[in-house]
């Protein structure tokens, strides 16, 4: 899709305007909301991260590829909408303690939302206080927690902990994922479940709740 290339440039260069206006292009031209998503914008936040891994750019241009991106993921949401909300079950989620990342986890919040799950979001840096506060009062299915630094891992584990701590562990279902997340290391920590992207997800909330 060669119209993607302004639209991925858009994206890298922190031009929000551009990279809004190439994803509503594209919408246009008829192209596909989810070859949008993976191809125009996941693969495009990649190349962000080696060109700051390279040294080539900070976090400030880091920060606005992400708010560029995360427009973009606005004007897609509505074509992600198919199922009807609370029919699939209830999921808490949130990006872990010291952790600020939140692309990812909002994707996967999309993603769910869209299949038909209720999403209550906690936002970024979530401790495993809060997890469990909201446990308490949501009643969620499932628990889903992201991690993008490898250094704010251990939280999860940590929340897992503070969940049997407080005897809800056994009341939910628990979700990670994350770039630098592993089924193994999901198995690890007594994870329920690990996905690596958010149209995964999707699927393994599914067959955590033996839904089809
Ligand atoms: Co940061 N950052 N960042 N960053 N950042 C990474 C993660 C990094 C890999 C970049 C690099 O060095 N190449 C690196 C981490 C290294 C490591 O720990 N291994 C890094 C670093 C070092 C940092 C800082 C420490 C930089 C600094 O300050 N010196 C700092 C930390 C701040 C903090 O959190 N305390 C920092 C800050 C930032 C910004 C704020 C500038 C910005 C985030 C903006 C935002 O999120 N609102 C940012 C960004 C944009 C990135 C990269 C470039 C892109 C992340 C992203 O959005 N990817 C990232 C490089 C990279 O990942 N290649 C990088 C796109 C997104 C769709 O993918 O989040 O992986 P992802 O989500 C996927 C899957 O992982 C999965 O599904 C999603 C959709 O398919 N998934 C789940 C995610 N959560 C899930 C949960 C699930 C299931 C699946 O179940 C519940």
């Amino acid at each position: 899709m060669s119209d993607l290339k302004a639209l991925s440039e858009a994206v890298v260069n922190g031009d929000t305007k551009t990279a809004v206006t190439e994803t509503q292009r594209a919408l246009d031209a008829g192209g596909s909301a989810q070859d949008i998503l993976n191809e125009g914008l996941i693969a495009t936040m990649n190349e962000v991260g080696e060109r700051y891994s390279k040294g080539l750019i900070f976090v400030p241009q880091m920060l606005r590829s992400g708010k560029a991106m995360q427009e973009c993921t606005n004007l897609l949401k509505p074509f992600f909408q198919e199922g009807e909300v609370t029919s699939k079950g209830k999921v808490l989620i949130g990006t872990v303690r010291g952790d600020l990342h939140d692309i990812g986890k909002n994707l996967v919040s999309m993603m769910l939302e869209g299949a038909g799950f209720a999403i209550t979001d906690l936002g970024v840096n979530v401790s495993p206080e809060k997890f469990v506060e909201k446990t308490r009062e949501v009643e969620p299915d499932i628990v889903g927690m992201s991690a993008l630094l490898s250094t704010t891992m251990p939280a999860m584990p940590q929340t897992i902990e503070a969940l049997e701590k407080a005897g809800l562990r056994n009341r939910v279902k628990v979700m990670i994922g994350g770039a630098p997340v592993t089924e193994r290391y999901a198995q690890k920590i007594m994870a329920d479940s690990y996905a690596s992207d958010a149209g995964s997800a999707v699927s393994k909330a599914k067959e955590l709740l033996g839904i089809s």
